[in-house]
């Protein structure tokens, strides 16, 4: 069971990352802070314990700078950097730089000289024209923009907290004997989702629904209709029809919006009608609905799949029977980026080759970082040299499954990488990645990476934009040229499918396949359970339209090897 001290020590992590953020220090340690704190807070056993039998250095992500500063807590009851840290932050500039576009030189203005200490204050700022002599309209602007974006980004869920939303509810209805189904964004796999939308044709789901563990309000009800509020504040949206309609809910409360009316307009255009309960002749006469497969074929239209439905040109391919036929997770032979133990990877590479198998996949690339990333206990090159011994012997024992030796190697300020060409073209594969320094204004950034880009060593580009759902925007390079460079150089661009990553997006991912660039999809695992992450990477790809072709890692071995080659 979680300990005691767990969420207060997680605390105390949470709270160091955010103000070695505010001050403007490394990114790095920020995110390996916030990491540690998660991974305390999930563990199964009680920290204090594991602190007691010197075993903090086993818990994942948490290395010996982190160790240290736990060990200094909860030895003295506090945290030395922390009391710094505090002392020279005013309040309220943590707070302020969760707004996407607010850095921590801004924010330290606003809350210092200012006095303005929270989003709120900000707000009230703009409003009452206290700003316009401190800051040009465009700036202004930008904070408003940042302040509504806060606002929608804390509304919202990643995939995987929603489909753990969906799956238990799935089991509290099925241990009922009651089916449900899901709509919404959440079955388009969208990367964030807003509220749940449920469908069911039991009559029971309704009063089943107001009993379900974790409702703390319901905000609606009514004979066909349930709205609650669970307590961690998703709303959850559960729906009553019968059998003939059901089909057609189906199409109607999985939206998107913008695909249902072009949908009602095609019907319009037969002559009839289409809403949740069914397609209709001029009449009233039913003429589908308990099916979706039957709802679009009557409508002319081949089976639009979920992730398609978004008004992106998907009703016109389906029209001429023009749609895709998209990638699928089984069309995965093997995942090209993950770390491990080497760097800041929380299983040993043995493990994560065995976890690897037992997906049934034929090769991975261990990425682990290069050696500027300290942080993350990037490698040198003699200890990549190691590690590749290690390779060797896996691979030896291991065969035909095969451990390509790979790197996510970091690109630094000038755009040249952290290990010479000579170096890197001894790997199998080098995916290029930037994860600092990136308050250099758009057009540097952008060189930047059209520099890494094309050199001859890189086989790829790791998440392009480098953004993180929810805690900040992605890099502001210009994408377009990044494409046209890879186009050129024969280089391949990643969706990364962490879920607070999902970089590309499905929007980049599609110009990019469109131009003949390949998508490698890959799960950026740390831990065995990571490589999970592969789905949510494979429901941005089948969003962007990809077929089976255009993802590099659906090729068997010998092919892929050739491609990187
Ligand atoms: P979310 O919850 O913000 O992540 O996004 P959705 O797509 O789940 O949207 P939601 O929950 O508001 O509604 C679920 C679906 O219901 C939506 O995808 C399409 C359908 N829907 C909702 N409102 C309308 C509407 O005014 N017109 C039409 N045609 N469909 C609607
Ligand atoms: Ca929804
Ligand atoms: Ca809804
Ligand atoms: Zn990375």
């Amino acid at each position: 069971m979680n300990g005691m001290r767990n969420l207060e020590v997680a605390k105390v992590l949470d709270d160091l990352g955010e103000l070695v953020e505010a001050n403007g220090e490394d990114r790095f340690k920020v995110i390996a802070y916030h990491r540690a704190a998660t991974s305390i807070r999930n563990l199964g056993e009680d920290v204090e314990l594991v602190w007691k039998d010197k075993r903090l250095e086993e818990i994942k992500y948490v290395g010996e700078g982190i160790a240290k500063k736990i060990d200094e807590y909860l030895g003295t009851g506090k945290l030395g950097v922390l009391e710094t840290l505090r002392g020279r932050t005013p309040a309220g500039v943590s707070l302020l730089m969760k707004v996407p576009g607010i850095g921590p030189r801004t924010a330290f203005h606003l809350a210092h000289d200012l006095g303005i200490t929270s989003v709120e204050q900000l707000n009230a700022a703009l409003g009452s024209g206290k700003l316009d002599s401190e800051f040009g309209p465009t700036v202004r602007e930008g904070f408003r923009i940042g302040i509504e974006k806060l606002q929608s980004f804390e509304r919202r869920l990643l995939l995987p907290e929603a489909e753990g939303v969906f799956q238990k509810m799935k089991s509290y209805f099925g241990a009922l004997g009651i089916e449900i189904g899901m709509a919404g964004s959440l079955r388009r796999g969208k990367s964030t989702v807003g509220d749940l939308d449920i469908l069911s044709t039991d009559p029971r789901v309704l009063d089943a629904t107001r009993g379900c563990p974790g409702v703390a309000q319901v905000l609606e009800g009514g004979p066909r209709r349930y709205s609650v509020k669970l307590e961690d504040g998703v709303q959850v949206d559960v729906r009553l029809f019968t059998r003939e309609e059901y089909g057609a809910a189906l199409v109607y409360f999985t939206g998107s919006k913008e695909h249902n009316i072009t949908l009602r307009n095609l019907a319009l255009g037969r002559g009839w009608k289409l809403n949740e309960y069914g397609l209709f002749e001029a009449g009233g006469n039913r003429v589908s609905g308990e099916t979706e497969d039957g709802v679009y074929d009557k409508l002319g239209l081949q089976y639009v799949p979920p992730e398609l439905r978004e008004n992106n040109g998907e009703v016109e391919a389906a029209l001429s029977g023009k749609l895709p036929h998209l990638v699928e997770l089984d069309d995965v032979r093997g995942d090209l980026q993950m770390h491990t133990t080497w760097s800041d990877g929380a299983a040993e590479l043995e493990e994560m080759a065995r976890a690897a198998m037992e997906r049934g996949y034929e090769y991975i690339a261990v990425t682990d970082h290069s050696q500027s990333v300290r942080v993350a206990n990037g490698l040198t090159e003699e200890r990549f040299r190691r590690q590749w011994k290690e390779i060797e012997k896996l691979n030896d024992r291991l065969a035909p499954f095969r451990i390509l030796r790979g790197v996510e190697v970091e690109i630094k300020n000038d755009g040249s990488l952290d290990f010479d060409g000579k170096f890197l073209d001894e790997f199998d594969i080098v995916g290029a990645s930037l994860h600092q320094n990136f308050r250099q204004d758009p057009e540097t950034l952008t060189r930047r990476v059209l520099k890494a880009v094309s050199a001859p060593s890189v086989d790829f580009l790791c998440h392009p934009t480098n953004r993180l759902i929810g805690r900040r925007e992605g890099n502001p390079i210009d994408l377009a040229r990044v494409i046209t460079a890879a186009k050129e150089s024969g280089k391949m661009l990643e969706t990364d499918g962490q879920p607070n990553r999902l970089d590309l997006d499905e929007t980049w991912a599609k110009r990019a396949a469109e131009e003949g660039v390949k998508i490698v999809v890959d799960s950026d695992a740390h831990t065995v359970g990571d490589l999970d992450n592969i789905s949510y990477g494979v429901t941005v790809a089948r969003r962007a339209w990809l077929k089976k072709q255009d993802v590099a890692n659906t090729l068997g071995l010998k092919a892929l090897l050739k491609l990187i080659g």
